[in-house]
């Protein structure tokens, strides 16, 4: 019997929830599983030590979400994630990298830069790596992450110089999405396109900090509901 795909990534990561969110919307049969279920099929599979890890049915391990989705897509075109208009559909390429190469500097800062969210990710994060863990082992793996990760923000460019740039930029983003996703479920109308799955990603993982969290619910309800819609995105046209 064929095997459904496999998508090895985590809620936490940005651009394992952006392949999954592309799998929920082709309604292609796939499997999520974390690191640790996956074991031995992530070993053999995994040429860097990153998530997303796809495993076709044909058992071909693939890393880099851009290309997981590019590589699935010619397999799986219909209903297709580029807009018809050529125009358009550049638009949306262009805006799928900025998402992933700019838009990862808003949650990974944002994640980092105050104690508040540094706690609230770091428990997240400490939950996943130790799933049997008992709370005072929780705790320390979360002090432990927290420690790790508030001395490498500079890996993303995120400094006290870059600091407001990188907020605001957060800010403007949203200010430019309120409008436009008040006429229409998606980017680019009716349904998802190649832009909407890798900026989703990146405003949907903000959104599970508290200070992004808040400025999203109080600054920008269309895009949480095209978060909310994000989440199993369905083709409304
Ligand atoms: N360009 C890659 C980036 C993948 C990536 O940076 N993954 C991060 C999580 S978002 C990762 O696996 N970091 C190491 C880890 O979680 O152990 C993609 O688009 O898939």
């Amino acid at each position: 019997m064929a095997q459904d795909y496999r998508i090895i990534g985590a809620e936490e990561s940005p651009y394992s929830v952006k392949v999954r969110s592309y799998f929920r919307y082709k309604d292609i049969p796939h499997r999520w599983l974390s690191r640790a279920e996956a074991g031995e099929l992530y070993q053999q599979h995994a040429k860097l030590p990153l998530v997303p890890l796809v495993v076709t049915p044909d058992d071909k391990g693939m890393q880099d979400s851009t290309p997981i989705i590019e590589t699935v897509e010619s397999d799986h075109p219909e209903p297709s994630i580029h807009p018809d208009d050529p125009v358009s559909a550049f638009v949306s390429t262009l805006l799928e990298e900025f998402a992933d190469e700019w838009g990862n500097k808003w949650m990974f800062h944002y994640r980092w830069a105050r104690e508040v969210d540094q706690r609230a990710c770091s428990k997240r994060l400490a939950a996943i790596m130790a799933p049997n863990a008992s709370e005072q082992e929780l705790i320390d793996t979360a002090d432990a992450i927290r420690e790790r990760m508030v001395d490498r923000v500079w890996f993303v460019g995120s400094s006290q110089q870059t600091a407001q740039q990188i907020e605001d930029s957060f800010k403007d983003t949203l200010a430019w999405l309120e409008p436009h996703l008040a006429e229409r479920p998606y980017l680019f109308g009716a349904r998802p396109a190649f832009a909407d799955f890798a900026l989703w990603g990146q405003i949907y993982n903000a959104h599970r900090d508290p200070t992004p969290r808040a400025i999203v619910e109080t600054q920008a309800p269309n895009t949480l509901r095209w978060v909310q819609r994000m989440l199993e995105p369905q083709n409304e046209g």
